[in-house]
Formats: structure tokens, sequence, C-alpha cells
């Protein structure tokens, strides 16, 4: 996982705010299939506690402040998105919780795939097993 810079361009009047922008496989680094994002979660709550077996994407905090924790099965890494300039990319085989900083953020996730449940790991022993016998080359 780490935090991609996206390009930002800023309008002179600080009244017309900034747009971001990032294209597939220039900027972040695969194509996405799926675009979904999650809204009216209020300040504590934590979503997600899964890993993906091939799942690639990218996780934008558009609005707000969440905190993301990402666990490659051997060390956990938290990371705090409060700026709709930066995203971070969470590859296939990290195991990630999301949990709300400020009430209503708003997390933006593109996907490398469309959705898949049987791509879910959502038992924590059994993440585990899988990074023990190699299932992901890290
Ligand atoms: C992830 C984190 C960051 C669909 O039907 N289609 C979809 O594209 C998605 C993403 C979800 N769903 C269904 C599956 C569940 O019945 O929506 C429901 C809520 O999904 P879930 O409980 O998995 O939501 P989160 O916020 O825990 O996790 C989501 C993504 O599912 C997951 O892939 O990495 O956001």
């Amino acid at each position: 996982m780490r935090i991609l810079d996206f390009h930002q361009r800023t309008a002179e009047s600080p009244n017309l705010g900034s747009l971001v922008f990032f294209e597939a496989n220039k900027h972040i680094p695969f194509a996405f299939k799926r675009v979904y994002y999650t809204y009216g979660v209020k300040e504590g709550v934590v979503r997600g506690h899964h890993a993906h077996k091939a799942l690639e994407q990218l996780l934008i905090c558009v609005y707000g402040a969440i905190e993301i924790m990402c666990d490659d099965g051997k060390k956990k890494e938290y990371t705090v998105l409060d700026d709709p300039a930066k995203g971070l990319y969470v590859g296939k085989g990290i195991w990630h919780a999301m949990k709300w900083l400020k009430d209503d953020s708003v997390l933006l996730v593109l996907a490398s795939e469309y959705y898949d449940e049987s791509d879910y790991i959502r038992d924590y022993d059994e993440f585990i097993r899988l990074v023990k016998e190699g299932y992901w080359k890290r």
C-alpha cells in the first residue's frame, strides 16, 4: 500500500476551488472497472475488516477524514486520508479496515475488477493461513 499524490489544478480565485485528476495505468497503477463510494457514516464507525484475493483498489477520502488500517499479515500500518488530492493504493492480499474520523466523510473507491464476493476473505484466521502458505508473492 502506498499514498499517491494526484495532479491538482487550483484556480486563481479561491472561490473556484481545485480540480484533481488521474488516469488509469498512468497516474494510478491499474485500470479500474468499478467505482463505489460510502457516505452517511458516523464518526467512530469502522467498516471493512477483510482482504481481497486479487482485487487492487485506490481509496480516496473526497470529504472529511478516514483512517485506513492495512495489515499484510506481518505488520499493521495506519494512514489518515483527509486530503482529496491523495489516494491510498491497496493491493491484493491486504487486510484492511476503514475508521471514520469525522461524521459524513465520503470514501471513494476505484476497483480493478467488477464486484465478486468470492474475491473477499472475511475471516482473519483464513487470511493469516493464506499469507503463511505464500498465496500472495510479496
Ligand atoms: C473494500 C472496502 C474499502 C456490492 O454489491 N457491490 C460492490 O461493488 C460493493 C463494493 C459492495 N456490494 C455490497 C456487498 C455488501 O452486501 O454492498 C454491501 C456492503 O459491502 P461491504 O460490507 O463489503 O462494505 P465495506 O465498506 O465493509 O467494504 C467496501 C468494499 O466492499 C470492499 O471491497 O475494500 O469498501
